[in-house]
C-alpha cells in the first residue's frame, strides 16, 4: 500500500480524500492556490504546499508545478479528484513516467472515452446500446443531411471532443441542421480545437442514469447500481438519488450489465460511471463514460456500503477487487442535495463571500461532505458547491423526509445558497412521485412556481 499519497484538488473532494487516506493510515500532501490558504483541506492533511495564485490555470492546472510536489515530497501517488486534471491523459503520463502512480484509469483508457465519436464505435462493437446516429464523424453538410433523414428528426449534433452538455446543438429540419451542423463544429473547434462532429437521432426529454462502476487490473468489473441524476438545470445536477424511481429491477439488471459490458471493452481500471439516456418507454442509450469519480459518488457509497476512493486507492495499488457482483448488496434508498453559493432567485447567480452562521444538520442518516465552516470566506475563483448533503434511509419514502428534516436543520447564514431551491424540488408533485426527466427544472422555472412559493420558515 502507499505510504503517502498527493492530492490534486481541493475543496470538499480534497477533505473526502484526505479522510480515505487518514483511515487507510496514509500520510497526505495538498497542494493549494493562495486563496484557499485558510482551507479545512490545507489544515488537515499532513503537509500542504501552496503551487501558486487562485485562478486554477495559475495553480490546480499547473502540472509541471505538482510534479515537482510530487518528488520533493517524496509521494508515491496522486489523486486528481473530480475536475481540474482528473481526465487529463497527459497528465496521467507524466505522473506514470515519474513513478508516480496516478490513482485512476490509464491514459490509453482515458483517451478511448475522451474522444466520444470512438467511444461511441467501441460500445457499438461491444454490444451495448448507443443511441441510433452515425457511424462515425460526419464531415460534411450533405454528409449530415442524408443521417438526419435516415435518423429522421429531431436529432442531436455533438462534438467528438465534447461531453457534459458541451458542443451540442439539437435540430428538427434541414435548414435548422445545416445551421446546427456548422455552430457545432466552430463551438468545438474553438473549445477544444477539435471541430469533429457526429449525428444521433435526439431522444425528447430523456432521465439521466449513470451506473457506478470499479474494474481492477485483473479484468475484473462491478457495478454499485445507478442514480438517477435528471435532477438537473443547464447540466448542473442538483440532487441525485439511488435507486432510480425509473427503473423497474429488469430494466436494473440489464443497465447494470450494459455497464460492466462497457467497462470491460476497454479493460477498465478505477473507478467509473457509464451515463446513459433512459427514453420513454424504457430504451437506454450508452451516453458517455466519465472517468473519474463523480461528486455524486456518495449516493452509491450509501446504498452499497462501499468507500469509493478507498477502493480507488486499493485497486490503483494493485489490489485485486474484493467482491464480485453477486456478493455486492444494494440497500435502502440515499438522496443527495448540492448546496451551492448561488442565488436561485437571481437565475442560479454565483453568490460567494463570508459565511457568518453555520450549522450543519446530523442525526440518523446524514452525511454532510463539505469543507466549509463558520467564517469561512468562499473564494469566487472555483465552483460554488459548498457542501453535499447525504441521506440513507431504509425507503425513498423515509429518504425524503430525512432529508427534508436535514434542509431544515441546516442553518448557512451570510449568503444566499440553494437550500430553498432544493427544498423546493423535494415538495414537488414530479419528485414526491419519482416521475421526472431532464426538462423538469425548466418547466417548472417556466411556470414561476418556485418565485411564488411562500418563503418558508420562521
Ligand atoms: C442527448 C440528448 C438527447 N438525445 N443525446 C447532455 C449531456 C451530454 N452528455 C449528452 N446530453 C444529451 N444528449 C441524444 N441523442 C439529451 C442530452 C441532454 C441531457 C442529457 C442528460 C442530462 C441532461 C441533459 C440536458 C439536456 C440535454
Amino acid at each position: 500500500m502507499f505510504n503517502k499519497i498527493l492530492i490534486a484538488n481541493r475543496g470538499e473532494i480534497a477533505l473526502r480524500i484526505i479522510r480515505a487516506c487518514k483511515e487507510m493510515g496514509i500520510k497526505t500532501v495538498v497542494v493549494y492556490s493562495k486563496a484557499d490558504e485558510d482551507s479545512l483541506p490545507v489544515r488537515l492533511a499532513d503537509q500542504a504546499v501552496c503551487i501558486g495564485p487562485a485562478p486554477a490555470t495559475q495553480s490546480y492546472l499547473l502540472i509541471e508545478r505538482i510534479i515537482s510536489v510530487a518528488e520533493i515530497c517524496d509521494v508515491d501517488a496522486i489523486h486528481p479528484g473530480y475536475g481540474f486534471l482528473a481526465e487529463n491523459p497527459h497528465f496521467a503520463e507524466i505522473c506514470e513516467s515519474c513513478g508516480v502512480t496516478f490513482i485512476g484509469p490509464t491514459a490509453q483508457q482515458m483517451r478511448a472515452m475522451g474522444d466520444k465519436a470512438v467511444a461511441r464505435e467501441t460500445m457499438k462493437k461491444a454490444g451495448v446500446p448507443v443511441t441510433p446516429g452515425s457511424n462515425g464523424v460526419v464531415d460534411t453538410e450533405d454528409k449530415a443531411l442524408e443521417v438526419a433523414y435516415k435518423l429522421k428528426y429531431p436529432v442531436i449534433v455533438k462534438a467528438s471532443a465534447g461531453g457534459g452538455g458541451r458542443g451540442m446543438r439539437e435540430a428538427h429540419n434541414d435548414p435548422s441542421l445545416i445551421q446546427a451542423f456548422h455552430a457545432a463544429k466552430t463551438e468545438a473547434e474553438r473549445a477544444f480545437g477539435n471541430g469533429e462532429v457526429y449525428l444521433e437521432k435526439f431522444i425528447v426529454n430523456p432521465k439521466h442514469i449513470e451506473v457506478q462502476i470499479l474494474g481492477d487490473n485483473y479484468g475484473n468489473v462491478v457495478h454499485l447500481g445507478e442514480r438517477d441524476c435528471s435532477m438537473q438545470r443547464r447540466h448542473q445536477k442538483l440532487l441525485e438519488e439511488s435507486p432510480s424511481p425509473s427503473l423497474s429491477p429488469l430494466l436494473r439488471k440489464k443497465m447494470g450489465d450494459a455497464a460492466v459490458k462497457a467497462a470491460k471493452a476497454v479493460g477498465y481500471r478505477g473507478a467509473g460511471t457509464v451515463e446513459f439516456l433512459l427514453g420513454p418507454g424504457g430504451e437506454f442509450y450508452f451516453m458517455e463514460m466519465n472517468t473519474r469519480v463523480q461528486v455524486e459518488h456518495t449516493v452509491s457509497e450509501m446504498v452499497s456500503g462501499i468507500d469509493i476512493i478507498k477502493a480507488q486507492i486499493r485497486i490503483a495499488a494493485g489490489e485485486k477487487l474484493p467482491w464480485t457482483q453477486k456478493q455486492i448488496s444494494l440497500s435502502g434508498h440515499a438522496i443527495e442535495c448540492r448546496i451551492n453559493a448561488e442565488n436561485p432567485h437571481m437565475n442560479f447567480a454565483p453568490c460567494p463571500g463570508r459565511i457568518s452562521f453555520y450549522a450543519p444538520p446530523g442525526g440518523f442518516g446524514v452525511r454532510v461532505d463539505s469543507h466549509v465552516y463558520c467564517g469561512y470566506q468562499i473564494p469566487p475563483h472555483y465552483d460554488s458547491m459548498i457542501s453535499k448533503l447525504i441521506v440513507h434511509a431504509p425507503t425513498r419514502q423515509e429518504a425524503i423526509a430525512a432529508c427534508k428534516r436535514a434542509l431544515d436543520e441546516y442553518l448557512i447564514e451570510g449568503i444566499p445558497t440553494t437550500i430553498p431551491f432544493e427544498q423546493y424540488l423535494l415538495e414537488t408533485k414530479e419528485f414526491k412521485e419519482g416521475n421526472y426527466d431532464t426538462g423538469l427544472i425548466e418547466r417548472l422555472m417556466k411556470g414561476g412556481a418556485f418565485e411564488r412559493q411562500k418563503p418558508k420558515g420562521k
